[in-house]
């Protein structure tokens, strides 16, 4: 079945291709950091974005011409749409991809009658991995979609709603085991509130860190080995989400005894809404271990919402694939496309051209990144700042020898603090600057 029939492998064509469907940095056979591209990215495409999102807003219906269509919502229709999403994800050359259980089938009036849908389309997913080579990065489950999630799921006001979303989650851990998929997703959709009025904060924190070990025992109980990862974002369609932040996630997992069951999957465009950039999300995360995977994309300054646009910023990618190489890579995560094109981009072909710009960018950034870390004038500046704090009496308090007492005496005897030194910011802007020439 040839769904995109104009359109064949997409190749590496080195820098200065002017072939709009090749790549003109991702090499994935290409060593950088003694890795190859394709393993140091892992890219994923994104099920829901790609082969369910229609071009609709809250301003107008669908408009995405998707010829493989047939209008409607059955089982026959998503296996032929795994059909049409393998060729594309073959075409393109990714290794991974990642979906919700709502996404690849439909719901059915019980959840029998749901679960049998996700059996028999599953069963194709699996034949389509099998043919192709290509892997699932992460399964996850839709708890936001259906009404019965509209006061969310494990915290939910409702105890059925919980119930529910238990035995959702309980049947995507198993469809997820069975296609070898290495990670796992928990992305709290609902999972906050929209005014404090109607809400028992407390009680929906610890019902959503019960949720979470609940999950933890049944990984175990049918030994799945993937990685759990939280996906934070502040807001939206809440208008607070329990999982802000890598910081509030990082709060909650330790407050609740998970802290070693998790990690965090940091989106680009969550990290935005959060007031932080993806830099920093990764940082964060990174610092405390919890870097597990990411969910690439962009926002629009000027929306500021989640617009999930594929990523073509250098700056951003480069500044992803630093933290990323600074904590050895991202395996068993990846770096999943959770992006979507533009409302007016409506046909097939630019499923393509999105994808390679932001494999593009990734690649691009990758090899900046590698070059800033080779120089080691980055490295070397910070490692100088902070030299005051490798002998003398910083030593002495990282090493837990000095108190308050000691301090003082210290500073009693040297009368004032040594004087500070440039942060040199843009001298440091500067010399990044070179790197992208
Ligand atoms: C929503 C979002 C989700 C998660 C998976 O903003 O990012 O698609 O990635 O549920
Ligand atoms: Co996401």
């Amino acid at each position: 079945m040839a769904l995109f029939p104009d359109i064949s492998t997409i190749r590496y064509e080195g820098p200065k291709s002017t072939n709009p469907l090749s790549f003109r940095h991702y090499n994935p056979d290409e060593v950088i950091e003694g890795k190859s591209m394709r393993d140091h990215f892992r890219f994923s495409v994104a099920y829901w974005h790609s082969f369910r999102g229609t071009g609709s807003d809250p301003f107008g219906p669908g408009c995405a011409h998707r010829p493989w269509e047939d209008g409607t919502d059955s089982v026959e229709m998503a296996i032929k749409r795994v059909r049409v999403a393998f060729e594309f994800m073959e075409k393109l050359g990714v290794p991974f991809y990642c979906f919700h259980d709502r996404d690849v089938a439909p719901e059915g009036k019980t959840l029998a009658e749901t679960n049998a849908n996700l059996d028999r389309v599953v069963a194709v997913l699996k034949e389509e991995q099998q043919r192709t080579g290509i892997k699932l990065l992460w399964g996850t489950a839709n708890l936001f979609s259906n009404a019965r999630y509209m006061h969310g799921a494990a915290t939910s006001c409702n105890a059925d709603a919980f119930a529910f979303a238990a035995a959702q989650v309980k049947k995507a851990l198993e469809v997820t085991h069975e296609l070898g998929g290495v990670n796992y997703v928990f992305w709290g959709g609902r999972e906050g509130y929209s005014n404090l009025w109607n809400t028992d904060l407390k009680r929906e924190l610890d019902h959503l860190a019960r949720f979470f070990h609940l999950a933890v025992d049944y990984k175990k109980q049918i030994g799945f080995t993937g990685q759990f990862l939280i996906e934070p974002k502040p807001k939206e369609p809440t208008v607070h989400q329990y999982d802000f932040d890598a910081a509030a996630c990082a709060a909650f997992l330790r407050t609740y005894g998970l802290i070693n069951d998790f990690k965090l999957n940091i989106e680009a465009n969550h990290a935005t809404l959060a007031g932080h950039t993806m830099m920093h999300e990764l940082a964060y995360a990174s610092a405390y271990g919890l870097l597990g995977s990411i969910d690439a994309n962009r926002g629009d300054l000027l929306l500021g919402w989640d617009t999930d646009q594929f990523p073509t910023d250098l700056y951003l990618t480069t500044g992803c694939m630093l933290v990323i190489l600074g904590q050895g890579g991202l395996a068993p995560g990846g770096v999943n496309f959770d992006a979507k094109v533009r409302r007016e981009s409506f046909e097939p072909v630019d499923l393509f051209h999105a994808h390679i710009g932001g494999m593009d960018a990734f690649a691009h950034g990758l090899k900046i990144a590698a070059r800033i870390r080779a120089d080691g004038v980055l490295r070397d500046f910070v490692k100088q700042r902070y030299q005051s704090w490798d002998g003398g009496i910083g030593q002495q308090i990282e090493q837990g020898k000095a108190g308050f007492v000691e301090l003082e005496k210290y500073m009693l005897e040297k009368g004032n603090a040594a004087p500070n030194v440039s942060g040199r910011q843009e001298m440091l802007e500067n010399l990044i600057n070179r790197y992208f020439g």
